[in-house]
């Protein structure tokens, strides 16, 4: 018996799907290197610990936080929500400014050591120390969301003793 083998070329063309990649561009913030809105801390020196909730009524929860200066505090921030939402502390200009940033380039990649961006469903620590009395804003700077009011406040009492780390 002959067999015949038939070998059918199949020619394959892989479509060169365009760098779906967002465009990334990642940037840096050294305005608050003026320790106006505070510092980085840490956990194991954290004074208290505050639990914040984001949720898709964009809103923060507590959106109004007091502190004193010098505190360090861990915020154990979840997303509750069913689309991505972040904490960033800045000053109100610091805020807007990188709104309008994320605004023109909804996928710019942002990380920075005053902000933690969180996915539907996850949780995740900011530990921030406040060095100044006043006012030090946060908000979500997804786009629409600081529009839409989901910013808050932490108001931050002058400390009479010398808080030493
Ligand atoms: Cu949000």
């Amino acid at each position: 018996m002959k067999y015949q083998y038939f070998l059918s070329a199949f020619a394959i063309a892989f479509a060169a799907v365009g760098s779906a990649s967002a465009q990334t561009m990642s940037h840096h913030h050294d305005d608050h290197a003026d320790n106006s809105i505070g510092q980085p801390g840490m956990a194991a020196k954290a004074d208290r610990t505050i639990k914040v909730d984001m949720n898709d009524n964009m809103r923060f929860t507590p959106d109004d936080i007091q502190v004193k200066a010098g505190d360090t505090i861990k915020f154990i921030v979840t997303n509750n929500g069913k689309i991505r939402h972040e904490m960033i502390f800045g000053s109100d200009a610091q805020l807007k400014t990188h709104y309008a940033a994320m605004l023109k380039n909804p996928e710019m990649e942002h990380a920075d050591d005053n902000q933690i961006t969180l996915d539907p469903g996850k949780s995740g620590e900011l530990v921030w120390q406040f060095s100044q009395a006043g006012t030090v804003n946060f908000a979500c700077l997804q786009p629409g969301h600081y529009d839409a009011g989901m910013k808050g406040s932490v108001t931050v009492a002058a400390n009479g003793k010398t808080h030493k780390h």
